[in-house]
């Protein structure tokens, strides 16, 4: 089952309102693909573990207040920053360099390339989604996210903020809120397009488990046979 090293892995992004069930789909087909002999890994943004990650987790959690426009920039940022393959800038030194600063690694047009597929909970939708559902304008929205990289497929993780908020409860952060939840909804309708894959979040695991699955491995057989890589906004 192993990928030619000449074929490249899939941009794989699960969407969907807090509680839908994307973390652990995620996880599960991670593991699916990982026993069948697939290159693969699980991501997800806001990735919390860079320095923009962790302005981004203070907000979320209401330790710090920050601008609606600049929090947005700032998650756009936060995948910029896993995008980008080493470019020759990169490799400048500044003259009061300690070189303590390896340039960043696991770039995401890098991992693709190289032939492993990427499992993404959460992209530049939810950026749009969340931000609009705020009042932001939806066009300015997706402005920074421009030149990233297109999924190759979105898979929409279906259920009502109502449904969402029975399933034991929000926790502490930031827009996790029915009545916000209610307004991502929305916005998430307005960005949808026929390529995305719906799939009813309130079916059962297994169920979820099998749609996601067939969806994936349609898409990663596409990928494999030289679909190529493309930008957003298609
Ligand atoms: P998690 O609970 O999945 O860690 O998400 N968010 C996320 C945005 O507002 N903009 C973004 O670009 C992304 C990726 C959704 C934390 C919260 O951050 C929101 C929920």
């Amino acid at each position: 089952n192993k990928e030619s090293s000449s074929s490249r892995g899939a941009l794989i992004v699960l969407e969907g309102l807090d509680r839908c069930g994307k973390t652990s789909q995620s996880g599960k087909l991670y593991k699916y693909l990982d026993e069948q002999g697939h290159s693969v890994e699980s991501w997800r943004f806001p990735d919390r573990n860079t320095g923009v990650g962790q302005m981004i987790s203070s907000y979320l959690a209401n330790k710090s207040q920050l601008d609606d426009h600049a929090i947005h920039l700032l998650f756009s940022a936060n995948r910029w920053e896993k995008r980008d393959y080493l470019s020759e800038f990169s490799t400048w030194s500044c003259p009061q360099s300690t070189g303590a600063h390896p340039p960043p690694t696991s770039l995401m047009e890098e991992k693709l390339k190289s032939g492993t597929t990427l499992i993404v909970d959460r992209y530049s939708y939810s950026g749009v989604a969340f931000s609009s559902a705020k009042g932001l304008d939806i066009e300015w929205c997706k402005a920074p996210e421009i030149g990233l990289l297109a999924p190759d497929l979105v898979v929409y993780l279906d259920i009502s903020p109502e449904k969402a908020a029975e399933r034991g409860g929000y926790g502490d952060e930031r827009y996790e809120q029915l009545e916000f939840q209610k307004k991502v909804a929305g916005s998430y309708l307005s960005l949808r397009d026929s390529s995305w894959k719906v799939i009813d979040a309130t079916l059962s695991i297994e169920d979820v488990e099998k749609k996601l699955r067939e969806a994936v491995l349609d898409c990663m057989m596409t990928c494999h046979k030289g679909k190529p890589l493309s930008q957003l906004w298609p």
